[in-house]
């Protein structure tokens, strides 16, 4: 009977890995390191977290304040660019959703901006609905530098370039602006599923 409610239950873990990897992806069971430049070490007591912009009021939370959050374990699969997925990676992060409450804008979108001076730009609405979170670990352990330590974005519908590693804000805007890759060619919106790599895809 096992094999009848596993098939009828549809969670993204059930059905078959092709079905979850993206147009143009191969999967990896490493974890790549991806990074555009150095890797900053702000010591925790210096650092911060902002929701600044095109808001009424701007929040500030220190390191402390944003651990205190609720946070929540998540389990997605990651599609970078370059063509790797990597399947049920595990996260724990505060949700974005829990950092905007009682945040009041006009504004459609939002660059995330980074310690070391890496951006992306979003629509809001992919960072709200239980869609992104400000990660702080990953595989049960704080997360690594490397991965973006102490805190990435982590949006695993897109592109992971949107996953803006040692993220300090979400600057949010009322029109659209091209982040880092970006600039440099890449897809505004960057749907895996549409193979939203380059401008123009
Ligand atoms: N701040 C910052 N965030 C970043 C990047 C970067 O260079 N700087 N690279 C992006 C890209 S292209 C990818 S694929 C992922 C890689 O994350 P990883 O190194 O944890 O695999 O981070 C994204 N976030
Ligand atoms: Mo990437």
């Amino acid at each position: 009977m096992g094999f009848v409610s596993r098939a009828f239950k549809g969670r993204p873990r059930d059905q078959p890995r092709d079905a979850r990897v993206p147009p143009g992806q191969y999967l990896v069971r490493d974890f790549p390191v991806l990074s555009a430049g150095p890797t900053p070490h702000t010591p925790l007591a210096e650092w911060s977290f902002s929701i600044d912009g095109e808001v009424d009021a701007e929040k500030h939370w220190t390191w402390e304040e944003l651990r205190a959050l609720p946070s929540e374990t998540v389990t997605r699969d990651i599609h970078c660019v370059t063509k790797w997925s990597k399947l049920d990676t595990i996260w724990e992060g505060v949700s974005v959703d829990t950092l905007l409450e009682g945040v009041e804008t006009a504004a459609d979108y939002v660059m995330a901006v980074c310690d070391g001076g890496y951006t992306t730009n979003l629509p809001l609405e992919d960072l709200t609905g239980g869609k992104a979170w400000i990660a702080h670990a990953f595989d049960g352990q704080p997360l690594e530098s490397q991965h973006g330590g102490p805190g990435r974005l982590l949006v695993p519908h897109l592109y992971f370039w949107k996953s803006a590693k040692w993220i300090r804000g979400l600057r949010l805007m009322n029109d659209d602006s091209p982040g880092f890759w970006e600039t440099y060619g890449y897809h505004m919106y960057g749907d895996p599923w549409l193979e939203q790599r380059y401008s123009g895809d």
